[in-house]
């Protein structure tokens, strides 16, 4: 190769390079970010019980459970948006997907394995809705919380 070969070859990849990392800056930039999933396990509970997401970002509630559950908004304690949510989830793959625009905090519950006490606590349905184990417990409340986060997506 001659030298003016060769500087002929440098510059060209170099600008390759330029190329391929701004290409791969406005992907960056242009990607929204990835929903982040609560689970619901073969069993009555969300997992994370708690996740933090930036504002913008998606959750997604899937259901892996024989039972159907649901997504119910602690409206006393929620700042975050979604006021009144009131979703099933259906057994075997039922999703729920919510986005959240704005900072703050998201308590939720499942209306069939949780109840609000008087305080808006979430607690185990009891004697009226429960299902009991054969120690005669009623198990946790199902529920959980979303914290939104000001940051970048
Ligand atoms: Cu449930």
């Amino acid at each position: 190769m001659t030298s003016r070969a060769f500087r002929w070859s440098a510059l060209a990849l170099a600008v390759i390079c330029m190329v391929g990392i701004s290409t791969i800056g406005m992907a960056q930039q242009s990607v929204k970010p990835m929903a982040r999933q609560i689970i619901v396990p073969d069993e009555d509970r969300f997992t994370p019980f708690a996740i933090t997401v930036r504002v913008g970002q998606t959750v997604e509630w899937v259901n892996n459970d024989t039972d159907d559950h649901t997504v119910v908004s602690n409206d006393a304690f929620n700042t975050a948006g979604h006021r009144g949510a009131h979703a099933i989830l259906k057994a075997n793959g039922g999703t729920l997907r919510l986005t959240f625009n704005h900072a703050g905090v998201f308590p939720f519950y499942c209306a069939f394995h949780s109840m609000l006490d008087a305080d808006n606590q979430p607690k185990a349905p009891g004697p009226d809705g429960g299902i009991q184990d054969p120690d005669g417990n009623f198990g946790t409340p199902m529920n959980g919380v979303v914290t939104v986060v000001e940051g970048n997506n």
